[in-house]
């Protein structure tokens, strides 16, 4: 029988790669994001390979993630694995400058939406004695930059989190790992500046950033391990990045 995988953000960027590198493992698929017609896209794809249902929900909003994972049709129940993957940077200002709305929605999405999401899911893994747990942490959950204050915050808020439930989950048989990546060309920098295209292609000029199909690359790695194995914590960046700050750029 199949494994199934809850994958949220999987409308774009690391989460759809994700999904993608998953039906080629014969990994059944829950995918999650607010754009309905986004996820019925990757349904129609992926459903050639594996099974695969949509949920359509706003991780900021609790009533509906446990409504919505609730809904989910009895073979989709039980949830073997879980990539906490939904999040984005909203706005980079300095701290003294920054907009609380972006701030709400950091916190709000990178966090709370993390947390409600897993909480609605950990449950039954706990009952069964059995699943896998991947919190998408970045760089900035292990080095502040500047005017990245919350997003930073955000992300080492997952850290936290991530620590919190590979203990408390231990005794569950339930493996927890995170995995942070650096620069990554996806929808993410178009999101943080607010549709500025031109800003946001920007980040990923004069050098050679990450694919998404390379971070779900190493989401594969880690979910195909055997049992006894389980990768904590992994960072990775592009070549040309050393860290949050230093990029070689042409
Ligand atoms: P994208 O913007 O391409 O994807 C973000 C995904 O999150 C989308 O599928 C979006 O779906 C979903 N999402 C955002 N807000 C919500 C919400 N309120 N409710 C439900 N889903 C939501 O960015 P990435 O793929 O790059 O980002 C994925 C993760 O990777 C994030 O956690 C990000 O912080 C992290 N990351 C990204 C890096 C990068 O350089 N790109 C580097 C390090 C970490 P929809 O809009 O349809 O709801
Ligand atoms: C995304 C990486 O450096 O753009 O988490 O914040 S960065």
């Amino acid at each position: 029988m199949n494994k199934i995988a809850l994958i949220t953000g999987a409308t774009s960027g690391i989460g759809k790669a994700t999904a993608r590198a998953f039906a080629s493992e014969n990994i059944d698929l829950i995918l999650c994001g607010r754009r309905k017609e986004l996820l019925l896209e990757l349904a129609a794809e992926l459903s050639k390979k594996v099974s695969v249902t949509t949920l359509s929900f706003d991780v900021r909003d609790k009533t509906e993630v446990f409504k919505q994972i609730e809904s989910l049709p009895q073979e989709f129940k039980k949830i073997d694995i879980l990539i906490n993957n939904a999040g984005n940077a909203h706005g980079m200002d300095a701290i003294q400058d920054g907009n609380i709305d972006d701030w709400d929605a950091m916190i709000d999405i990178n966090v709370k939406g993390l947390l409600y999401v897993s909480k609605a899911v950990i449950p039954q893994m706990v009952e069964r004695k059995s699943g896998h747990i991947i919190n998408i942490g970045s760089t900035a959950g292990k080095e502040v930059y500047p005017n990245g204050n919350v997003y930073c915050a955000s992300k080492f808020a997952v850290d936290a989190i991530n620590q919190g439930m590979r203990i408390d989950l231990n005794k569950a048989r339930i493996r927890v790992g995170a995995v942070n990546p650096g620069l990554v060309e996806t929808e993410f920098s178009k999101v943080r500046f607010k549709g500025d295209t031109g800003r946001a292609e920007k980040v990923y000029q004069g050098f050679q950033a990450l694919k998404p199909e390379d971070i779900a690359d190493v989401i594969r790695f880690v979910v195909t391990r055997p049992y006894h194995v389980n990768i904590a914590d992994l960072t990775v960046m592009p070549s040309a990045q050393a860290s949050s700050t230093i990029v070689n750029k042409d």
